[in-house]
């Protein structure tokens, strides 16, 4: 069960030597080193095909930044992080998105950035990576079923692809699309869910520094089960505004569907900001459980992150708007 974890040794796309990603030589000569130990493992592992590794999760980025925005919170570990996930595009179950993303090719990738900007544009995932600034953020992750991880997250503030783009005037929300690919994608066979999934924010939410985009984790490229190669993380909000696999990022004049709020709108709004003090119809949002941990937890109002967010619903009812 750890062979989907390894990094692995296909150097392809990684030969960069002059950007601000690269492989430290030295996990690469570990890697390769144990590449043999796991592909001899493989063999008495049948559900596993050889690219269950022949992917780039694992390998290491360099030149992170580091964020005033991380918690102090203790971090939980990569392997929760990567085998406890959310992911219907791989099943319903939390360990189908490790069992079954990890042997997909999610490349090449690219985003397309369209709607009411003035630069509408294609951007190529792999140059992203490798030319734009990086850093490290560690955020509090909730999820509205009141469990919670803490994920030092790789990435960028979203406001740098919205600032990018030029949105017009009239633009007041982002709506953010998974890619719709039965092939790759088993669960989208089934239909509990209308695919593509799809989310949603207010521009100003789209610009808070707190909303980022994350190519990684733990200083290494995002696995297949937590997104990748491209995924919103939103950290005041449950966890499934942070949309996985991200194709496309939309600027529009009115509030976008979202797959949840369609899927059950009395129980899923478009804000969706943590709040302990509204429950969700079938179940308390008081607390929380940590994974990893055996008590509970109090959950605080915008998920601990009211002093960057709160302003943002000054004049609103968040009892309505949920
Ligand atoms: N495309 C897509 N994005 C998604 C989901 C999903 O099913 N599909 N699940 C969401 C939910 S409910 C949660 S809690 C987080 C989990 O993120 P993680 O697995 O990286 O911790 O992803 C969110 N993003
Ligand atoms: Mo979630």
């Amino acid at each position: 069960m750890e062979i989907y974890k390894r990094p692995n040794g296909d150097v392809k796309w990684y030969e960069i030597t002059d950007g601000d990603l690269y492989m430290k030589r030295r996990e690469f000569l570990k890697n390769t080193g144990r590449i043999a130990l796991i592909a001899a493992t493989a063999l008495v592992l049948p559900p596993f095909s050889r690219s269950a590794w022949a992917q780039d999760a694992g390998i290491e980025f360099g030149g992170l930044g580091k964020s005033i925005y991380s918690t102090d919170d203790k971090s939980n570990t990569y392997r929760q992080a990567t085998t406890y996930n959310n992911f219907y595009e791989f099943g319903l179950g939390k360990g189908d998105p490790a069992r079954f993303a990890p042997k997909v090719k999610f490349k090449p990738w690219s985003v397309s950035i369209e709607g009411l900007v003035r630069k509408p544009e294609t951007i190529d995932i792999d140059a992203l990576i490798r030319r734009h600034p990086l850093e490290e953020r560690i955020y509090r992750l909730r999820c509205v079923e009141a469990w919670s991880m803490v994920i030092p997250w790789v990435g960028f503030p979203l406001a740098d692809l919205v600032k990018r783009a030029e949105p017009l005037s009239q633009a007041r929300y982002v709506q953010f699309v998974t890619l719709k690919d039965p092939q790759r994608m088993p669960g989208q066979r089934s239909t509990v869910i209308k695919w593509p999934y799809v989310e949603g924010l207010r521009i100003d939410e789209a610009m808070n520094p707190l909303t980022i985009l994350a190519v990684g984790l733990y200083g290494k490229i995002l696995p297949n089960q937590n997104g990748a190669p491209i995924r919103l993380v939103v950290p005041w909000k449950y966890g499934f505004k942070s949309i996985k696999s991200i194709v496309s990022i939309r600027f529009l004049k009115d509030q976008p569907p979202t797959t949840w709020s369609l899927l059950a709108p009395r129980e899923y709004g478009f804000y969706a900001n943590v709040n302990p003090t509204v429950d969700h119809p079938r179940w308390s949002q008081k607390t929380e459980r940590r994974i990893g941990e055996l008590g509970r937890r109090e959950t605080f109002m915008f998920n601990g992150y009211g002093e960057y967010v709160a302003s943002l619903y000054r004049n609103m009812d968040l009892r309505k708007h949920y």
